[in-house]
């Protein structure tokens, strides 16, 4: 380990090269965006991933729980919000749910939660008791996952359209919703990452915990695998 800290320019190309990891490269996903998903693995990923939506408030509750600092609760409330919805936005829950009955799926089923796999539940679970139970920059540093998110919801605007006809467009919104707030959600994250992981022990923790979360996101695209198949 070097014995001085990395610059932030360097921490930070550092952190965004983990993207290799991140789940567009998984096979799952591969299907997903290159048309060769059926209705029902599709109705799987939309029906698991719910529990990952209706996660990420509690997720970022369980840090503000943990955070003194004002001025970061003041923005990272914002992302609350965007999922469980504000004057005049329905919300990114709302609009999981909207893109479910897109895909062929009754609300209340999805909202049962009963097409979830144990495996993603526990790899959410993972997430949330993460954030609960760490201190909240380093949960924050787990949310960093989403520096490669605009690409995944660009590549899904791309090519669902073209690839499932049968899914109304309307339905995808929530992925164009995300483009903005992914961007936005970054920007927070990173200047509170950079600033907090400053020595070298601590960059690479920081390194570690982005692993980590993208390891969840790995695992949850491996038991959907499982479970629907995936067709390369
Ligand atoms: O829709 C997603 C979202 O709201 C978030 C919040 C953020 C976090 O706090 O961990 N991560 C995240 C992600 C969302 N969508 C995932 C996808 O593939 O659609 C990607 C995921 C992420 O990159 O962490």
């Amino acid at each position: 380990m070097s014995s001085i800290a990395w610059s932030a320019e360097e921490f930070e190309q550092r952190l965004r090269a983990q993207g290799r990891a991140y789940h567009i490269h998984h096979p799952f996903n591969a299907m997903l965006n290159t048309g060769k998903a059926s209705p029902e693995q599709i109705r799987g990923w939309v029906a698991n991933r719910y529990y990952y939506q209706i996660s990420i408030p509690r997720k970022d509750a369980a840090i503000l729980a943990n955070c003194p600092d004002r001025a970061v609760r003041r923005q990272w409330i914002e992302r609350i919000l965007n999922h469980d919805g504000n004057e005049g936005d329905v919300g990114g829950i709302e609009a999981w749910l909207r893109l479910a009955e897109a895909v062929g799926l009754e609300r209340a089923y999805v909202e049962s939660l009963s097409e979830v796999v144990p495996a993603v539940r526990f790899a959410v679970d993972a997430y949330v008791t993460f954030a609960r139970q760490s201190p909240w920059q380093e949960a924050v540093c787990s949310s960093l996952t989403e520096l490669f998110a605009p690409e995944i919801h660009r590549q899904r605007l791309a090519t669902w359209p073209e690839h499932y006809p049968w899914i109304d467009h309307e339905g995808l919104h929530y992925f164009r919703s995300r483009m903005p707030l992914a961007k936005r959600d970054v920007d927070h994250g990173l200047s509170v990452t950079l600033e907090y992981f400053n020595t070298p022990e601590q960059q690479q923790r920081a390194l570690d915990i982005l692993k980590f979360k993208l390891d969840i996101l790995w695992a949850m695209n491996d038991a959907m695998a499982q479970r629907y198949g995936v067709s390369t």
